[in-house]
């Protein structure tokens, strides 16, 4: 008589279609997941480095190099900052997905008041995200 025991060939392959759906599930989750967290984590990152040198260049004197009128974009191996997020600030060479300017506007909005505007760019893996942050500085001598 004919034995009833173990699994045919197409049990065999139904089983392993769903153990591969349930693991698609699981993979698109995580990666999904895990983009998101990169997501957050450059967002912070540049917000924290943003309003850094925001709070540094309102602390200056008005007439500091730092602060006459036009864009200041520093090299990002000499800007301050860990434009490649490995933990290093300024390292020979260091290039990366942010980079940070600021721009400042004399007699904005107001005459004798300074306008600072600090942008931060990076890269994200879709595209190219940015953030911008304003402060303004009154002249003390007027
Ligand atoms: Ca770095
Ligand atoms: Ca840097």
């Amino acid at each position: 008589m004919h034995s009833e025991k173990g699994f045919t060939i197409i049990e065999v392959m139904i089983a392993l279609a769903i153990f591969s759906i349930g693991i698609m599930a699981a993979w698109a989750l995580q990666t999904g997941s895990t983009r998101g967290n990169t997501k957050a984590r450059h967002l912070t990152s540049a917000a924290t480095w943003a309003s850094d040198r925001l709070e540094r260049l309102i602390q200056l004197s008005y007439t500091h190099a730092d602060l006459t009128a036009g864009v200041h974009a520093p090299a990002l191996d000499a800007d301050g900052i860990d434009n490649n997020h490995n933990g290093l600030i300024d390292e020979p060479g260091e290039s990366g997905p942010l980079q940070l300017t600021w721009r400042v506007t004399d007699d904005s909005p107001i005459v004798r008041t300074k306008t600072v505007r600090v942008d931060v760019v990076w890269r994200d893996p879709l595209r190219d995200k940015s953030l911008s942050l304003v402060s303004y500085k009154a002249n003390p001598e007027s």
